[in-house]
């Protein structure tokens, strides 16, 4: 009858509304830290009239984006949003109290914002004010895209994204370190892409004296989208001449090191613009920095999302400490041999591909590449 099928069209509508506040959002990937990437969507009589996200440095939030350009058209209208809107005096007034004054009629909001500041209290601010709000339509989504504000706010980590680049037999290098082609093209720009989304790329200081990497974003047009750029490098062996700390006073680079490297060092680094951040070692042999101190360190200034980039030893180590939330295995079509580099060191790829702590949450082929995401399961 007339009901159900205009009700059925109004839900098409939402989640069309929705799905475009998570697209928005997700605009801001890799550089509100360390605030959430936001979307939000402003519909008044079936029609788009704001739409907004979280700005870069995290403010201003999504809401005031959306309403701002709605103007008045707000009056009435629905607020499309992918994470409950704030009711805290932060470093900006509560976007919960700017959509009860621009007069929204009603919210759609996918999830709750674990913030202990928020954690339902936006929603009942809204509620308190003759507000319809409605939450979870476009939760699983909201919740992947907002997985390392949650990882920073419960667990006081980022969310940590592994990528692997193999060759057809699993190897990430050749044996003595002979340059070998891994990945194609294709699959490089959807590295540098992934680098844009993340806060900070992380490598150790292994990979960085044998590769001197740059380890920037260079996708054209996106270059001013790098993350910051994490060493580990226990005992600052970190080469005053290498490109990362070159460009240090480009793009940020922090080299974490332990209580006992040696301060002048510390402070080389420092005047050519690098961060010299101290965390605690591991307790076991081999000798190493906690990684678990590591990421608290990295939360603690404001880290939410991290990509690790390698090498062999740092993959494995983030592994087997089960400190990996995701996965991207891009594999290429040729084979290395035997003597090549395996790409978890000690451990067998299979403790990932094989593992019931992950599952695949996504593939696609780029040209001759195959990528494969892994995400873990919670439980
Ligand atoms: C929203 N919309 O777009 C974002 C929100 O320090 P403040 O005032 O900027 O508040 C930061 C907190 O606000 C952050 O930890 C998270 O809980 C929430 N982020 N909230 O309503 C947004 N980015
Ligand atoms: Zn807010």
């Amino acid at each position: 009858d007339q009901f159900a099928q205009k009700s059925r069209l109004s839900k098409a509508a939402d989640l069309r509304f929705m799905q475009l506040a998570l697209t928005l959002g997700r605009r801001g990937q890799g550089r509100t830290w360390p605030n959430p990437a936001v979307g939000a969507v402003v519909v008044k009589d079936g029609i788009i009239v704001g739409r907004g996200w979280t700005q870069p440095g995290g403010r201003p939030h999504a809401e005031p984006e959306a309403l701002r350009r709605a103007g008045e058209a707000a009056r009435g209208a629905t607020l499309y949003v992918t994470l409950e809107p704030c009711s805290h005096f932060g470093k900006s007034p509560p976007c919960a109290d700017a959509i009860i004054a621009a007069g929204i009629a009603r919210v759609v909001s996918a999830i709750e914002d674990p913030n202990p500041e928020v954690a339902g209290q936006g929603h009942a601010r809204l509620r308190a004010a003759g507000i319809t709000v409605d939450v979870g339509l476009g939760a699983v989504e909201a919740a992947r895209d907002h997985a390392g504000h949650f990882r920073r706010v419960r667990d006081k980590r980022p969310h940590v994204i592994l990528k692997l680049a193999v060759s057809s037999d699993d190897k990430i290098g050749a044996a003595g370190r002979k340059p070998v082609a891994i990945s194609g093209e294709a699959a490089k720009a959807r590295v540098h892409l992934l680098r844009a989304r993340c806060d900070a790329i992380l490598v150790g200081i292994g990979t960085v004296r044998a590769d001197d990497p740059l380890l920037t974003c260079r996708l054209p047009g996106m270059e001013a989208r790098s993350p910051v750029r994490v060493v580990l490098d226990r005992a600052l062996r970190l080469p005053g001449a290498s490109k990362l700390v070159h460009s240090a006073r480009e793009t940020p680079l922090w080299v974490m090191t332990s209580d006992l490297s040696e301060a002048p060092a510390a402070m080389k680094l420092g005047a050519a613009g690098a961060q010299v951040i101290r965390v605690a070692t591991t307790t076991a042999p081999p000798p190493g920095l906690d990684l678990l101190a590591v990421l608290h360190a990295l939360a603690e200034k404001g880290i939410t999302r991290l990509m690790v980039e390698g090498g062999a030893r740092v993959a494995s180590s983030f592994v087997a400490a089960g400190l990996v939330d995701e996965v991207w295995l891009l594999r290429g079509p040729n084979a290395i041999g035997a003597d090549g580099i395996a790409a978890l060191d000690a451990l067998p790829l299979t403790a990932i591909t094989q593992s019931p702590a992950f599952r695949v949450r996504a593939s696609e082929t780029l040209q001759s590449d195959t990528l494969t995401i892994y995400e873990r399961v919670e439980g």
